[in-house]
């Protein structure tokens, strides 16, 4: 018999890395989707993994409770994951109280479709470094004190303690992953690292001069998203639930981010770059920078892509989809 899981986000970055993984383990492997007119172009993520057609498929919103319960009841996965949010940090202070909604609410929703139509299901909450915020500590860990700076980090922030909450109330296999930002050639073109390679591979092509963006300074601790979704999955097959960090255990500015970026195709930021405060922030969390060493000692997990390796691969990407002129 095949493992059932279910996916929230399954047509977004993760949910698409998250698929194409839990389909190698053997899993069968249903969806959520959210009703959208342009539903030819939605599962793009999927198709370009090459997987599109291999999930099944469910309606559904993450803040329509009893259409959640409906897919829980029709699918009783063994597994849930829920990937999906509003998950923009910059759009959050435009719709903050969508933001709360889905990212926060949403979450919610989540837990009480699995406590009432499967609450033996293992259950797994993406949270987020951004509930850091303004950092308590030079390096954070499952123990630093969060301080949220956006309407987004606030929402993960209350569904991250519903997670605990519900696993500590309900004993349910709630667990938690606290994921620095991972980027890859599926990240949405909003994000500054797909915008910096979108960017680096139209200037190669001489489809455009500059590349407009906001704080050059701000750090990240950037991975890969195929390697982080295995660490989601590892969550789920322990025997007890907890929550846990996953980074790379490095940092690198915006502007380090751009160097090796142009520096790939031979290019210099310095040509290119413009700063547009239309890209700056009502708030800014400066710098994050992860201790993974929870997840490597009791998960077995580690980061196997260099940030040099993952720059390539997305300007390779948009390089290749401009060429073939590609949706995504
Ligand atoms: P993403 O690419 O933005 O994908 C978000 C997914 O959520 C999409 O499939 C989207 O569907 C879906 N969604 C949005 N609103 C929905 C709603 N009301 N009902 C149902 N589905 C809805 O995000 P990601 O980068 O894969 O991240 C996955 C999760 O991890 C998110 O919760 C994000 O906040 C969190 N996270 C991400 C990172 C990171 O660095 N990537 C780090 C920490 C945490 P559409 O395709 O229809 O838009
Ligand atoms: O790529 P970003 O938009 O990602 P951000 O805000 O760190 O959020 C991402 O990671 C979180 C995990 O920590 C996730 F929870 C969240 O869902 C999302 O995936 O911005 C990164 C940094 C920011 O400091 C921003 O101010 O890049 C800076 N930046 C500079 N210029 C820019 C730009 N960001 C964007 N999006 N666009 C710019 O032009």
């Amino acid at each position: 018999m095949k493992k059932v899981t279910l996916i929230t986000g399954v047509t977004g970055q993760d949910g698409a890395y998250l698929s194409k993984f839990l389909l190698n383990q053997g899993y069968e492997v249903h969806g959520l989707l959210r009703r959208s007119a342009s539903a030819d172009v939605v599962d793009a993520r999927l198709k370009w993994l090459g997987i599109n057609g291999k999930i099944k498929l469910h309606d559904g919103n993450l803040t329509d409770l009893s259409g959640l319960i409906r897919v829980m009841q029709e699918v009783r996965p063994a597994e849930v994951y829920n990937l999906a949010a509003q998950s923009f940090v910059k759009s959050s202070w435009q719709q903050p109280l969508l933001t709360g909604q889905v990212t926060g609410v949403g979450a919610a929703n989540m837990l009480e479709a699995v406590r009432i139509a499967c609450p033996e299901a293992r259950f797994y909450q993406a949270s987020s470094s951004e509930m850091f915020g303004l950092i308590q500590e030079p390096v954070q860990s499952e123990t630093t004190p969060f301080y949220p700076r956006s309407p987004y980090a606030a929402a993960k922030l209350y569904a991250h303690w519903m997670t605990v909450n519900y696993r500590e109330s309900f004993h349910m296999h709630a667990s938690s992953g606290i994921l620095f930002n991972h980027e890859s050639p599926l990240r949405g073109i909003e994000f500054v690292t797909r915008k910096i390679t979108d960017g680096v591979a139209r200037i190669k092509l001489g489809l455009e001069k500059t590349l407009a963006l906001g704080n050059l300074d701000a750090k990240r601790d950037w991975g890969h998203a195929r390697d982080y979704v295995k660490a989601m999955w590892l969550m789920l097959q322990q025997d007890k639930p907890d929550d846990y960090v996953i980074a790379t255990g490095r940092t690198a500015s915006v502007r380090e981010f751009c160097q090796l970026a142009f520096g790939h195709v031979g290019l210099k930021m310095e040509d290119h770059v413009v700063v547009d405060e239309r890209f700056l922030r009502p708030a800014e969390v400066d710098v994050l920078l992860g201790n993974p060493a929870k997840a490597k000692q009791k998960l077995g997990w580690a980061p196997e892509t260099s940030l040099e390796d993952l720059v390539g691969e997305m300007v390779e990407a948009d390089l290749q989809r401009l060429r073939g002129q590609e949706h995504l």
